[in-house]
């Protein structure tokens, strides 16, 4: 019996990063956020790790903040939380030099939602939902949600769902924008964890030059955007896996890509 709130496991070149509380829909305790950037460092110094696979155990993805664990209005309490807990998980999400993708298995409310929007690729079973659930108990959007939900789905529809709190299905999330691809709950383990395979046989320093370009791109102006793909292209071309993909397209046979 495995009594961590955060397991790792590793499946070939696949990271599997489960949230493990499930009896609280993995609601997040301030151990369970430390315990997550530890297996995220642990998963961004391993080489042999091409892909991260974060998702939840049970029924839910993560319901937030475990909230029996903030009921005082206590102003520091809240600074220490984003700064010790949710912040630096977002910021290692956005920094890690491979692709993340977010398995959303079941529901995704709070900083539980905000945390599956920040990664690379988001993904959902056809039962989860997607909740900025703050409002609801007169908190704001935190985990990066001001900062990625309006330029996932523009300002006015995150501005409402935000202020509202409403509900949106997988299919709702997907139309929007806001996600991905929605597979139906009995393919959802292997088609998401097929999407992570391919991922993690990918050129993973370009897709890791392509994430940081991607990180600058609505903060830039097109003239530093233009100068950061020139960099980060000088960069992509001097990787062995750009020799192999080159060579392997003019021998016209399948690139086998080592990540380096
Ligand atoms: C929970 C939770 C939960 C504890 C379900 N905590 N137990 C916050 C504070 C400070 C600073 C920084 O940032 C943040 C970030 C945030 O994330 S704030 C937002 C926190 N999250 C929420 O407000 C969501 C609260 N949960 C819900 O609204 C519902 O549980 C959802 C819509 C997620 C799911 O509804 P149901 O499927 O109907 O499940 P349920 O409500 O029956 O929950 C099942 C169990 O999980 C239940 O426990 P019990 O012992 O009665 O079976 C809940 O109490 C527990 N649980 N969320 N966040």
């Amino acid at each position: 019996m495995n009594n961590s709130q955060i397991l790792l496991d590793k499946k070939n070149a696949v990271a599997v990063i489960t949230l493990n509380r499930p009896d609280k829909l993995n609601a997040f305790t301030g151990e369970m956020a430390i315990q997550l950037q530890e297996k995220l460092d642990e998963c961004a110094s391993n080489s042999q790790i091409r892909c991260i696979y974060l998702t939840g155990a049970g029924k839910a993805f993560s319901a937030g903040q475990d909230l029996s664990e903030v009921t005082g209005p206590d102003m520091r309490g809240f600074k220490n939380i984003l700064e010790e807990y949710y912040n630096p998980i977002i910021k290692r999400i956005r920094k890690i030099e491979k692709p993340i993708v977010a398995a959303v298995n079941g529901v995704a409310a709070g900083a539980g939602a905000n945390i599956a929007l920040c990664c690379d690729v988001v993904v959902a079973s056809s039962s989860a939902s997607f909740i900025q659930a703050f409002s609801k108990i007169g908190l704001i959007p935190d985990s990066g949600g001001t900062y990625f939900l309006p330029r996932l789905i523009g300002w006015q529809k995150a501005s409402a769902l935000m202020m509202l709190g409403d509900k949106l299905s997988a299919k709702e999330a997907v139309d929007c924008g806001m996600i991905f691809k929605v597979f139906e709950d009995e393919e959802f383990a292997s088609a998401s964890m097929g999407l992570a395979e391919r991922l993690s046989q990918m050129p993973t320093k370009g897709l890791a030059l392509t994430k940081q370009a991607l990180n600058s791109s609505f903060t830039n102006s097109l003239d530093e955007q233009l100068e950061a793909e020139n960099v980060g292209q000088q960069k992509a071309g001097a990787t062995d896996d750009y020799q192999e993909g080159v060579n392997a397209f003019i021998e016209k046979r399948q690139a086998k890509f080592s990540g380096k």
